[in-house]
Order: structure tokens, then sequence, then C-alpha cells
């Protein structure tokens, strides 16, 4: 039956205004769009009268009641808001119209009204986030779109290893994600007890009221609220513990929870059976998923998530691709932990699988990266495969606000692959996530979006548009060194206009270890182009502008940063705080540098040139070890821990050598299992010999390895630490670290 639900005082103020595309504000970018000829942007009606079928989805029509200028009132507005879904009486004149797309959505704006029929129900939810994005700077476009997506699951999975986000922060995200037309949000933090470690118990009372709260938001915003479960640390293949594992997801149902995941990632031993983990699956599918009425499919992540990893002999990824139920989705981040997706090597999982992968994206991820925010474009993921993929989650980072800039760009690839342009895309989610200082983010965020060198070797485009200016710079140009000074004056400016800016509280929070970052680097760059400049000059420099005193003022700031990275304005389990690590701080320190050597030649002086610089050098043939880096500070010298497993070869060795011989003063490190020194054997080269240095846990549970005694006061050149046991070992690469004297 139709019947108008809700009508409202009218006022449409017509009249034309700028010719702005107010399509051009709907995010992802529609598929279809048509303007008649002689079409408009107008004033957006000030009130509007929604007809709809009796009980049509109840949320839409709550939704589109709540939004900006649909004011309660009376019934006389004129202009109508008609919506449906395919079948509805509402929208019978519009059937044909509407694509035969899951969530495909018909949205038509002409002088008397505006309709949105869609294929279903979520497809009716997209409709009116993009008649209410079109409204959002109060005008609006006659126009007629035609938009689905192109893959059907798209979205977040928390599934980093740090501090989880927060229940604010995951409502926001959920908002977010609705806005965006993404519909999924998988909820797997490492480090929440009840995911992992504490598997089979039930949630305490407070967080289990929480994630019910989360689940029923995400359900009205259109969002499916997956919880995921991760047992394979300690899981037994006995009906126990499938048992155990049924009995939590019940209970996460009775939660309010209908979507659900179970995830084998990062684990070794008995948990990583592949005939074993489809035949729980398949009974969890069998007995839970398709009993239960409109759960979503079950969603598996592997052990063997990537190609990297994957033991094609062995047949890991066929076992579950053939003995794992049809309906159950298989998690895929790539070539490797962290890689970009494309056609080939999705070619290559699919076969394997016998499905579509559901892509795990690990951008923008940092929790290998801590000491880095990642502020940069979604890129690099082909742009014809979304016929090849179920589903494209991002993994993205603990700072849940500042992931936003990415994750817009995330919405948009999934959803119009073919019109996804990074570039664009990354400007509109600066403006989304900050519009009171979109200039100011934009330019801070140029100099974070590269992760530094990583154990994974994933890096981001960062500077590219510095490089030419850098290289003259460089070769003595003074013009390219006054350019680079703006560049850094600009940096300075965006961070103070940033950190005055309250309007995103939660976002300035999270940046505000890399803005401090930022500004010291902003100081250091104008005071290196000065010393630079001084470096040519004959004349001595008068009062505080001298060579000497820019000297100091740039030493000062390199103090200034490291003491800020040691500060406890750092993460507790973050390394350091890094800004313009790619392009901008290497520029500035190789000028800094030639500066000095230069006035060093010319004065006989022997000020030291050296701006950064790591005495020490990691090589290893075990290959997830080769790219770690490894930081001294002071007297401590680290390895960057890895998080996943290390497959340590039998006889693989990992090797650090000093510039100079090291005398140390102790050292221990963590691989993560209770007894693991009987398999290592640690040397030093003391003289060209390989000194033999005993290996010790205080403890038979301790996994932290300890030297003896004979280590301190010992001096080497190198320290090797080989995988002695004639067989490959399972590690994990928690921290490594050495004191010298
Ligand atoms: C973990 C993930 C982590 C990411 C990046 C998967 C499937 N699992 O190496 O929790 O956030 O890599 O460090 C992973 O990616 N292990």
């Amino acid at each position: 039956m139709k019947k108008t639900l809700f009508s409202v005082a009218a006022l449409l103020l017509g009249g034309c205004l700028s010719m702005q595309a107010q399509v051009s504000l709907v995010n992802p970018v529609p598929h279809q769009v048509e303007r008649q000829a002689g079409a408009a942007v107008v004033k957006a009606p000030k009130a509007w009268a929604i007809t709809a079928d009796a009980g049509r989805h109840q949320d839409v029509v709550r939704l589109l009641q709540q939004a900006e200028g649909a004011k309660a009132g009376g019934a006389k507005a004129t202009f109508k808001l008609t919506i449906g879904v395919k079948g509805d009486k509402a929208v019978k004149k519009y059937a044909k119209k509407i694509p035969a797309k899951a969530e495909g959505y018909y949205l038509e704006v002409t002088p008397k009204g505006a309709v949105l029929a869609a294929a279903d129900e979520v497809g009716l939810f997209w409709a009116a986030q993009t008649w209410m994005a079109m409204l959002s700077e109060g005008k609006m476009e006659y126009c007629t779109i035609t938009d689905y997506p192109d893959v059907p699951y798209r979205g977040v999975v928390e599934g980093f290893y740090g501090t989880p986000w927060s229940h604010q922060a995951r409502l926001s995200q959920i908002a977010f994600y609705a806005r965006h037309k993404m519909n999924v949000y998988i909820y797997g933090p490492k480090d929440d007890p009840w995911h992992r470690d504490k598997w089979r118990e039930p949630y305490p009372e407070a967080e289990a009221k929480r994630i019910s709260e989360l689940a029923t938001y995400a359900r009205s915003q259109g969002v499916n609220f997956y919880w995921a479960i991760h047992p394979g640390v300690d899981i037994k293949w006995t009906e126990q513990d499938r048992d155990y594992l049924v009995a939590k997801l019940e209970k996460m149902y009775d939660l309010g929870v209908r979507s659900f995941a179970v995830f084998f990632d990062d684990i070794w031993g008995e948990g990583t059976r592949a005939d074993k983990q489809a035949e729980l699956l398949n009974y969890v599918d069998n007995n839970f998923i398709q009993k239960k009425h409109g759960v979503a499919p079950l969603i598996m992540c592997p052990t063997e998530y990537n190609r990297a990893w994957a033991n094609d002999e062995k047949g890991y990824l066929r076992t579950l691709g053939t003995q794992m139920n049809q309906g159950i989705e298989i998690m895929w981040t790539g070539n490797s932990v962290v890689h970009c997706i494309d056609r080939e090597s999705q070619e290559w999982i699919n076969q394997r699988i016998n499905r579509k992968s559901y892509i795990w994206w690990n951008f923008p991820v940092s929790d290998f990266v801590r000491d880095h925010i990642l502020l940069g474009p979604a890129y690099g993921n082909d742009l014809d495969i979304a016929e090849t993929m179920s589903g494209f989650v991002s993994n993205p980072m603990e700072h849940a606000e500042a992931s936003k800039i990415s994750l817009y760009g995330i919405a948009d690839y999934t959803w119009n692959m073919p019109a996804y342009d990074y570039q664009a895309d990354w400007e509109k989610g600066l403006r989304e996530v900050l519009p009171s200082n979109y200039e100011a983010l934009r330019t801070f965020a140029l100099y974070n979006k590269d992760l530094g060198p990583n154990g994974h070797g994933f890096r981001r485009e960062e500077g590219d548009e510095l490089k030419a200016i850098a290289q003259q710079a460089l070769a003595g140009q003074s013009s390219a060194r006054q350019a680079l000074a703006l560049k850094c004056e600009e940096l300075g400016i965006a961070v103070d206009l940033l950190l005055n800016d309250d309007s995103n509280p939660e976002l300035l929070r999270e940046l505000r270890p890399w803005l401090l970052q930022g500004k010291n680097v902003a100081a250091y760059g104008q005071a290196v182009v000065s010393l630079a400049e001084a470096a040519t000059k004959t004349q001595k420099g008068t009062g505080l502008r001298s060579f000497e005193n820019y000297y100091q003022q740039a030493r000062s700031l390199q103090k200034q940063m490291y003491d800020l990275e040691n500060s406890s304005v750092r993460h507790a389990l973050q390394p350091g705080i890094k800004v313009a690590t790619k392009v901008l701080m290497p520029t500035l320190n190789e000028l800094f540098a030639k500066a000095v050597n230069q006035y060093n030649a010319n004065n006989g002086t022997g000020l030291n040139p050296v701006a950064e610089y790591n005495p020490f050098r990691l090589t290893s043939n075990v290959q997830q070890l080769a790219l770690l880096p490894v930081t001294a500070k002071g007297n401590d010298v680290n390895v960057t821990p890895a998080l996943e497993v290390i497959n340590w070869q039998a006889g693989g060795e990992m090797v650090i050598e000093g510039d100079r011989p090291i005398t140390f003063a102790g050292m221990d490190f963590n691989l993560g299992v209770p007894g693991a020194a009987k398999h290592f054997t640690l040397e030093c080269l003391v003289n060209g010999n390989w000194v033999k240095v005993p290996l010790l846990h205080y403890s038979d549970n301790d996994p932290v390895i300890h030297t003896g005694n004979e280590l301190g006061g010992m001096t080497a050149t190198k320290l090797r630490l080989t995988n002695t046991s004639g067989a490959e070992q399972k590690v994990y690469f928690r921290h490594f670290k050495f004191v010298k004297q």
C-alpha cells in the first residue's frame, strides 16, 4: 500500500545557483550520472515529504527524516521523496531503471522531487547516502544516477597488533563506512584477549555490552558487523574445543552479532592443519551459520594467507579449496603479507582455493612501522580485478581517525574500480577528515606517506614533488635551496595550523607526536638552508646569522628530534617518531654534510658533518629477517621486531656488523618460544675468530633469552645468531637488543 509516511512543510526554494556539480560531492564516485540539457544546481529543499510502501526499511526512513533539511512538520511539503525497493508500489514506475545488481540503486532528481529506487534494502540505504551527500552543501542537482558496487563486500578489518580502537572510534568508523557505502566491519584486533588468547571465554559484561552496541549500530547503518575469533594459537582438534568455539559464537549471536569470521593467521603447530581447519569450519557452517536466520557467509583467514608463505607442494590452500564448504570466504593478503593486488596473483590464488579470494589488504596498517603515521593515498591495486574477488577489506592503523584518509580511497576503489583516481580521491578524503584545515592537513600528509625501510619491503611514494629541487639544491643552486626552505616553512605553518585546530580533537590527538616532529623538521630545514647559504659566503655572517650559529642551531634541532623520539609523547611500543623520511630529511642531511665539509675545507676547521648516522648493518639469509631495520639510540642497539611467524631454516643466520669494534655491556632477545635457546648459537667475531657465547632462559616458561656473563666487556666486530638445531625453527621475533659500553 502506497502511503505517505512522513510529510513536512514544503519550501523548495528554486533558482539557479552556480553550476557546481553537487554530484561531485558524492563519494564513492557513482557509476553513471546523467544530466539533462539545461539541468541545474539549485538550492536544496528545506523540507521534503517521504512516500514509501508501509513497512519500508525503517532505518532508511529514520535516516532521511533526521537528515539536515528534513524538518518535521505538516503534510504540505511539495518536494516529494519517493523511496522504495524493487517490487514496492511506490517505485513501480521506476522498476526498469533499477540496476539488476545487488545493492544497486537508481536516483532521480527533478524540480518535483527525488526518487530513490533500489534493488534491495542495502541499495536503498546507499541511495539515501548519495542523496544526503549531494545535499551536504545546501544545494542539489537535477540528474539521474544509476549506481551499484563493483565488489560485493567492502570495508575494514580491525586486524592489527597494538592498542585496539576505542568504542567511540568504532562507532565513528561505522558511521564513516556507511556514508561511503562500505558494508563490512570485521572486528578482530589481535590484542583483544577474548578474540585470541582467551578465545574460549565469554566477554565480561562491560565488553559484551559494547560489542552488542556496535552490532546494533552497524545494522542500523547498513554495515555488517563481523566478529572474528582467533583460536589457532592453542586449539586442539577435539570435540571439546569445537564445542567451545561454537559456544562462544552462540554467545556472540546472543549479543546481536550476525556475521562471523575465524582467523588462523600468524600461528604454527597443530592449529595450522588445513584438513582440520576445513573440518571445523564446515561444522560451524553446517551447524551454526546455516541453522541461524539471517547470518552472513562465514569468513576465514588461512594460515598461508599470502603467496610468499604458501607451500604449494604440501597443498594447504588446495585442501581448503576442495574440502571447505563453497560458501565460506577465504581471506588473502596477496603475493606477500603487505602487497598490492593484481590480476596475475588473483588468478594464482583463486584456482587454488576454488573460489574468489576475499582480500585483506595490509594498508594503511602501521603495526610493523609504528614510528610512522601513514596519511597517503590508497593506490597500487589493479583497477580491473573487481570480478576476481568476493571482498576487499583494509587493515588500518591503530590511529582510527587518521586511517580515514586512506579508507576513504578504499571505499571508492571497491565501489567503482575503473573510475578510481587515487590522487583526486585523496584530496577529497583529506577534505572530509578535516574540512576546516584541508590545506594544512594536505601539506602535512605530503611528508607522512612512506613507511620507511621495513621487514615487508613495502614502500610508498613520498616527496616526488621535491625531487627536482632537492637535486638542484644539492648541486649548489641557491634558488633551489630557497625553494626547499619555502617548502619547510609551509610544513611549519601547516603544523601550527593543525595544532591550533580543535574541530577534530581525535585526529589531533593521534597526529600530535608527528606534528611536533614535523615542526622540528621544518625548523631544521630552514636552518640547514641558511647554513648552506652561509657556507658559500666568504664574509662572515653578522650577529646571530653566522655559519657557526646555523651549525649549532642545526645540531640543536637534530638533538631535539632525537629527544622527542625518546620522550613520553612516543607510543610505548613505538621506537620513534619519523616524519619526511623518504626525500626531505635525507636531502636536508646531505645538504648539511655538504655545507659543513665545504666550510671545513675553506676554513681548516673540523666540524662533524655527520647528521644522522647508523653504524650498524644487519644481513641475514633468513628471508623474513633480511629487511629488518637496526636502530641505534645511545648505547642501545635494537632490531625492529617482526609480528608474524618466522620460518628460520636450519643453518640460517642473522649477522649484525658494526663499522668499528663493539664492546658489549649485555644483551637479550625474545623469540617467543620458551626453551628456544637450545636451538640457536650466538657468536662474536673477536680478532678474526668466532667466539661462542652461551645462551640461557631464566626460567622454563620464559621465552626471553639471555647471554652468560662472558659477553660483558667482550669486543667484537660482528655478532652472529644461527639456527644450529638441524631443523627449521618457527619462532616470533619479539625483540632483539644489545647494549654497548
Ligand atoms: C597479521 C596482521 C598484521 C599485519 C601487518 C594478516 C592476515 N595478519 O604478519 O594482524 O596487522 O600482518 O603487520 C600480519 O595480515 N601478520
